[in-house]
């Protein structure tokens, strides 16, 4: 049985939809971020940083959710979600499977600062204001793309959508999309996918976000 370590609304989704899609049965352990659970002398012995996902599969535990994106599409070639390594769209498809996480780092930053941390500690705006301006940077290249195509592979749907998708549920809470239309038609196409509502279904409430917008100028 393949055992996903999630916590809801996190980076772990994007294994929790990439299983979805390919249709693998699984069992799902939930933790929380503000609990403790992830440091856990037994959460750490499967995951050593602390972080989801994790997942156990084939009789190994695999953390970091590209590697994991990975490891289950080349040990499940059928799928067709991932290029293989002879074919044209292989180097597109690596690059957007690591875009996701430098982009993903930019709003765990935000997250930090913005969400997680408790006064007295004080986020410096100017700091707030230059991580803001470099998401949206990361915005700019998939607008261009996803005006030209549904998903960011020309071929269609692909694993690195997943990984990538994933970041655009919680962009908003940092930067208002009004601008980016081909991005929120891409939001809607991957919210529209059965297995993305199945894995939203499994999901659980997320605990992060109290407020539907975080900006910097709160913080003047
Ligand atoms: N590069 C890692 C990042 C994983 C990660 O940092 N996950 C966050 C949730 S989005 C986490 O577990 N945070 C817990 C912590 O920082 O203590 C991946 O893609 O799997």
């Amino acid at each position: 049985m393949i055992t996903l370590h999630h916590v809801a609304a996190s980076r772990s989704f994007r294994t929790l939809w990439l299983l979805e899609e390919l249709g693998l049965p699984y069992a799902v352990k939930h933790y929380k971020i503000t609990d403790g659970s992830l440091r856990d002398p037994g959460f750490l012995a499967i995951s050593p940083a602390g972080r989801v996902p994790a997942l156990e599969v084939d009789g190994k535990v695999i953390f970091e959710s590209a590697a994991i994106t990975q490891y289950l599409c080349e040990s499940r070639p059928l799928s067709g979600l991932a290029p293989k390594q002879d074919e044209a769209e292989r180097v597109d498809y690596l690059q957007w499977l690591s875009f996701a996480e430098t982009q993903a780092s930019i709003i765990a930053s935000l997250n930090l600062q913005m969400v997680f941390l408790r006064p007295p500690a004080e986020p410096s705006v100017a700091v707030l204001k230059l991580e803001v301006a470099r998401l949206k940077l990361t915005l700019r290249p998939l607008e261009e793309l996803l005006g030209q195509q549904d998903w960011l592979l020309a071929s269609g749907f692909s694993a690195a959508d997943t990984m990538l998708g994933y970041n655009l549920t919680a962009v908003p809470f940092f930067v208002d999309l009004a601008d980016f239309p081909n991005i929120r038609a891409y939001v809607e196409r991957m919210q529209a996918r059965p297995a993305f509502q199945r894995a939203r279904a499994q999901d659980g409430a997320q605990e992060f976000y109290s407020k539907p917008f975080y900006s910097p100028e709160d913080y003047a």
